[in-house]
């Protein structure tokens, strides 16, 4: 693979905007808010924050339905706002990683207005229309995401138009060279503001062929995404993420190889989707399974192990929290959120924190539907009790898998709305920040931030944890997490206990090392071999030189 790019060896941090920080008190994050909290994430050592979506729009989606792709939405803020985000965290060392949503647009946007008033307007095939069928319904059964028809009809033009995610969400036609040629001049629009680059939302269906059913990884993908590169990116020094949920082993290479002119890295969901392989398993959660949990890891970590580049992440703003989900959100918050961080950390790849990972922040637990605000949850929720699922099994799916777990405010104090805002947020403040706070955690030299801190400057300033190769071990214990890196004749060895009880672990030979503790969240240990018992989440990682 490439060395020496100044995103193998640095970590993200994903910015929730809505919910990360408000200065006005109207209970919506905003960029000045961002500004105001860039002194964290300076102290944190993160080198990029990957920005969800700021641009102009409805907000059916919070963001992900873009109505204005060149300008800022009033409630974050204006363009100077944005270019002094640019300049300030710059001034920190943190580049700001801009999300493009270009699969669809807001079906507010003024290309889907000239779409929707006349036929022969250009824009009108900057959309996908097609006929009812005989019966006079939608031209197939193709569901959206959130919920409802795929296929919209509007009986002004007389045909369907397609929204895989939501009506709002209107998906464009790049089979359209005219669009492309306008996304791609408002790409460069934004890289020439110095822009560190792009996550780029579901960029696997760009390449649809909707008459042959197909949606994800289409026949044009990969023409479309090297002719955008030589339009907009060549040549210039950005991280471009690309977001899919259907990539899987076999393809992976084809957007992020080397030689292919595409994309840097994936942004893929393999070890999410192992767990959600039927139909409503999102929202009934299937059973966690270690084993089968670091098959996944390790499948992609020799994916890209000569080629390519992983994003390394177990949260983000559409997943629940991680110490909720993978870890312990009780008795052992704080050494679970260290063990699961220290775990994607020190892999090979790109780490990506989620705002509020950094502390340890958990699940919400709403009671009512009301409470909720996400579009798919409350999409599936219309959809689910209509089939006879139970409001109350769906809520409790919802706890714990729905996407508002990872959107309640950043708790930054323990004060009223966590300090979030001085109004009345947008969406309920987690009860728990009393006690889970930015205050309170970086005031204590044990906490969850300071790990954190450490594993990023770990990376910075060790090339064994940027290139070294990954080997797994323990791949059939159903409670150890245990892996070696290797570089020039220097190992590096990774150990935790997944669950909440006690384990023995037999180190097998090829694992056993002895230098210096890196990192550890129970007593440091400098030596791995013969039989050994792991505390409840216990992580640590040794290295040999
Ligand atoms: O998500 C991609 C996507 O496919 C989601 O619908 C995902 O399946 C779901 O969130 C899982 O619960 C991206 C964005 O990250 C998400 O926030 C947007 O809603 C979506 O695209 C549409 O833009
Ligand atoms: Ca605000």
């Amino acid at each position: 693979a490439k060395t020496g790019l100044w995103w193998q060896s640095a970590t993200g941090y994903q910015i929730y905007p809505r919910s990360f920080c408000d200065s006005n008190g109207d209970g919506v994050g905003d960029i000045p808010g961002i500004i105001s909290k860039l002194d964290h994430l300076r102290d944190l050592g993160i080198g990029f924050i990957w920005l969800s979506p700021v641009y102009t729009s409805p907000m059916a989606d919070n963001g992900y339905d873009i109505s204005d792709y060149r300008n800022i939405a009033p409630e974050f803020g204006t363009l100077e706002d944005f270019d002094r985000l640019v300049s300030e965290a710059k001034a920190r060392g943190i580049r700001i990683v801009m999300d493009l949503v270009v699969n669809h647009s807001s079906s507010e946007h003024h290309w889907f207005q000239a779409a929707l008033a006349s036929r022969s307007a250009p824009e009108y095939d900057f959309y996908i229309w097609r006929d009812a069928a005989a019966d006079g319904g939608p031209p197939n059964d193709d569901q959206a995401s959130f919920g409802g028809p795929a296929w919209n009809w509007v009986p002004e033009v007389g045909k369907y138009y397609l929204g895989i995610f939501s009506p709002e969400q209107p998906d464009l036609n790049w089979q359209n060279p005219a669009l492309r040629a306008e996304i791609y001049e408002m790409m460069n629009w934004w890289l020439d503001r110095g822009i560190g680059g792009f996550r780029m939302d579901v960029i696997s269906l760009i390449g649809k062929d909707i008459d042959a059913g197909i949606y994800e990884e289409g026949p044009y993908l990969h023409e479309f995404i090297q002719e955008m590169h030589r339009e907009t990116l060549a040549g210039r020094d950005v991280l471009t993420v690309g977001e899919s949920w259907s990539v899987s082993p076999e393809t992976a290479l084809l957007y992020c190889g080397r030689d292919r002119g595409e994309l840097d890295m994936l942004f893929q969901f393999n070890h999410v989707t192992a767990f959600q392989d039927e139909v409503d398993s999102k929202w009934k959660p299937k059973p966690f399974d270690l084993k089968r949990f670091k098959s996944v890891f390790a499948t992609w970590q020799e994916v890209m192990a000569e080629d390519g580049w992983n994003s390394l992440f177990l949260s983000n703003h559409d997943l629940p929290r991680q110490v909720s989900k993978y870890g312990d959100d009780k008795t052992f918050r704080v050494a679970s959120a260290k063990m699961l961080a220290t775990i994607i950390h020190l892999m090979k790849g790109t780490p990506f924190i989620y705002q509020g990972e950094e502390i340890g922040m958990t699940n919400v637990k709403f009671g009512r539907i009301e409470q909720f605000r996400d579009v798919e949850t409350l999409g599936h929720y219309v959809k689910r009790v209509a089939a006879g699922m139970t409001p109350e099994a769906f809520i409790a799916g919802a706890n714990i898998n729905g996407r508002d777990n990872a959107r309640t405010p950043m708790q930054w104090t323990a004060e009223a709305q966590a300090g979030f805002t001085t109004g009345t947020p947008w969406i309920e403040v987690n009860p728990n920040h009393d006690e889970i706070n930015v205050a309170t955690d970086r005031g204590d030299p044990n906490g969850i931030f300071e790990n954190y801190r450490k594993l990023i400057e770990l990376r910075r300033d060790l090339p064994i944890i940027v290139y070294g190769s990954y080997l797994s071990f323990a791949e059939d214990d159903p409670a150890v997490f245990a892996y070696l890196r290797e570089l020039e004749g220097q190992r590096l060895a990774v150990v935790a206990n997944f669950t909440a009880a006690p384990v023995e672990f037999d180190v097998p030979q090829a694992l056993a090392t002895d230098g210096v503790c890196l990192i550890a969240n129970d007593a440091p240990r400098t030596a791995l071999s013969g039989r050994i018992t792991l505390k409840p989440y216990e992580a640590f990682a040794i290295l040999q030189i």
